[in-house]
């Protein structure tokens, strides 16, 4: 008999494959693919898998972002002369650059930033309809749109990163490069281009939602976790019965620290958290090199960073001689 629960010990209870709702309109008719189980999915999630819905939206966001891809892998391949076994040997460094600054926000040669547009023009559609495809879903199971919301959010800090931020500087040579190592170089650069990522007050904040994130997840995974074998899993079932897993994991928490969130508002905190990651993040890449050009020197200015003396100090950038 199943008694206790844990991560390392699952019962997975296989039944016939469940097809989910259809509403009314039939709108849900587009479900396609026979569902098939698999217990290696089991293990992390449900072991079903399949139907799926993927409607016109979907179509377009997977064959945009498959032409998105393979754009960026037969540039890669290209530049070691179509030799597949270096492809593999140098993948980790190949890129896919953004045009060069002398084009500003014009169109450039293919071979120099104009493969890099088509491609994110690809990743620009692939992206939105994907967001598309998540609100029409939401509301074919008339569901709230918290989902599609958050992931605005994250598309938001995307295209601050590859649209909005390169148009308010004049140029696409400020969009990140496609590549494993280069997007990373990119990052490094960016920061000390701008005197310090670490003082933009936007990207301290961006790191508290999402280190909060981070701890707020483990926090009520880990109660969930915590009492599951009193049903807790089936959180909302029980939010107001005395005795039940719920109760359990609220008292836990306020005999603990004195106060607890509610099973409905955890997830609230969970959904502000995450959402508020890349909406502060977004802020903080927009206003570098745009309103602030050293954020060294800013927190300085706002002193919360000290200021050194001497030629290469404060009093020097603010042509003071130092
Ligand atoms: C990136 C955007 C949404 C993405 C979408 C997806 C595809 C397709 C393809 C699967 C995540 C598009 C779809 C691409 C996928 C396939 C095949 C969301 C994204 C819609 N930092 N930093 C952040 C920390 C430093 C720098 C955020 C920590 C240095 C720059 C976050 C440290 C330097 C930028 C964060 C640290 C530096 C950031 C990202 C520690 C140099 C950003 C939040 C401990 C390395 C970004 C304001 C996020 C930002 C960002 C954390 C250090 C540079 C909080 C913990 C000092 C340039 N950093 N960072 O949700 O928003 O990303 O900054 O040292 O642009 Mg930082």
């Amino acid at each position: 008999m199943a008694e206790y629960q844990n991560i390392f010990t699952q019962v997975q209870v296989r039944g016939a494959p469940e097809w989910g709702m259809d509403n009314a309109e039939d709108m849900m008719s587009e479900r396609a693919g026979r569902p098939g189980f698999s217990a290696l999915l089991g293990w992390i999630g449900n072991a079903q898998l399949g139907p799926i819905y993927l409607g016109m939206w979907g179509l377009i966001s997977l064959a945009t972002g498959t032409l998105w891809l393979n754009i960026i892998g037969f540039n890669m391949l290209a530049q070691v002369n179509w030799d597949i076994a270096e492809f593999i040997r140098q993948l980790f460094w190949l890129a896919l650059e953004p045009p060069s600054p002398q084009y500003g926000l014009r169109i450039p040669p293919l071979d120099d930033g104009g493969w890099y547009i088509i491609a994110s023009l690809m990743l620009l559609i692939s992206v939105c309809t994907w967001w598309l495809r998540v609100y029409q879903l939401a509301q074919m199971h008339r569901m709230g749109k918290h989902v599609a919301w958050a992931f605005a959010a994250a598309i938001w800090l995307f295209l601050v990163l590859g649209l909005l931020r390169p148009i308010l500087m004049g140029s696409w040579s400020e969009a990140v490069p496609y590549g494993i190592f280069p997007h990373l170089d990119w990052t490094t650069a960016f920061s000390i281009r701008y005197g310090n990522l670490y003082y933009n007050p936007f990207h301290a904040l961006s790191i508290v939602f999402l280190y909060g994130s981070v701890l707020l997840f483990a926090m009520h995974g880990a109660t969930i976790l915590a009492v599951s074998r009193f049903g807790g899993d089936r959180e909302l079932e029980q939010i107001v019965d005395r005795g039940t897993a719920s109760e359990r994991a609220a008292l836990f928490w306020r005999w603990t620290m004195g106060f607890n969130a509610t099973m409905e508002g955890i997830h609230r905190w969970a959904w502000w958290f995450a959402v508020l990651t890349p909406i502060t993040g977004g802020i903080g890449i927009l206003l570098t090199g745009t309103v602030v050009d050293n954020w060294f020197i800013w927190a300085q200015e706002h002193n919360f960073a000290p200021a050194y003396d001497g030629p290469w100090g404060y009093e020097a950038y603010q042509g003071n001689g130092g």
